[in-house]
């Protein structure tokens, strides 16, 4: 008889599928999906989208640009079979858009972070080459003060040294509590370590049934 294989391995890989694009508030709140939410948050040009296609294994799902601000819709795809979404969002701290342009992405990505009861956690993007700044841990510390887990990514991994990564590693870990995983878009580097996380982080609430007592347990029928 063959082994049984690991159940890790019988699992089928995922695949991404765009379930809404919002652009505003209305569409924000019309939106309604129950499935668990992991979003995608980092600033301007850290890699969120391409870390999307990296994960879906896919070239254009999700639009990528050197220039930063590319992304300015919160986009919900739906990982499957696994049923839950990944939320790629507009990036933050990008100075050179227009003041009333950042204000509309901020008041977007607030109101998906704070609106969203199905929001499980956030994977926090962290360019390798970036040292921490302040819009990084003031997204930090709001998932903190929500209870939602941090899933700390460090990307763009192929662009620097190891040294300068195990530091980066190191200063993330001190300021956030959490030793972030180091991924590649370009290399694939860290991609199925990431998804193992994310799916851990997604899957669908166990609802347990009560233990069997006298109290509940009907007679059985005569
Ligand atoms: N070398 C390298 N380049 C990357 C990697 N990930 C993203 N990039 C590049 O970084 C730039 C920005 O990537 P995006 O994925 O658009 O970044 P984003 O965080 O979605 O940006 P916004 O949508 O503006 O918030 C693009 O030129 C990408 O090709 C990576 O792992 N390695
Ligand atoms: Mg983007």
């Amino acid at each position: 008889m063959p082994d049984t294989p690991a159940e890790k391995n019988t699992r089928p890989a995922p695949t991404l599928e765009l379930l809404a694009t919002l652009y505003t508030l209305d569409q924000l709140k019309n939106a309604v999906h129950d499935m668990p939410q992991i979003a995608l948050a980092g600033r301007s040009n850290v890699g969120k989208s391409s870390l999307i296609n990296a994960l879906a294994r896919r070239k254009k799902l999700a639009k990528v640009s050197s220039e930063p601000g590319k992304t300015r819709s919160v986009n919900l795809f739906e990982v499957k079979p696994d049923g839950f979404c990944l939320t790629d969002l507009p990036g933050y701290g990008y100075a050179r858009r227009g003041h009333e342009e950042r204000r509309s992405w901020a008041e977007l990505i607030q109101n998906y972070l704070e609106k969203t009861p199905t929001l499980r956690a956030l994977a926090l993007l962290i360019d390798c080459r970036i040292p921490t700044q302040e819009s990084d841990r003031v997204m930090a510390d709001f998932a903190k003060s929500r209870g939602l887990p941090i899933i700390a990514v460090l990307t763009k991994a192929d662009k620097c040294t190891l040294k300068e990564r195990a530091a980066q590693q190191k200063a993330w870990q001190k300021m956030i509590g959490v030793k972030p995983i180091t991924v590649s878009s370009v290399t694939k580097m860290g991609i199925d370590e990431l998804w193992e996380r994310l799916r851990e982080a997604g899957k669908p609430e166990v609802i347990e049934e009560p233990e069997a007592t006298p109290e509940n347990t009907p007679d059985s029928a005569e």
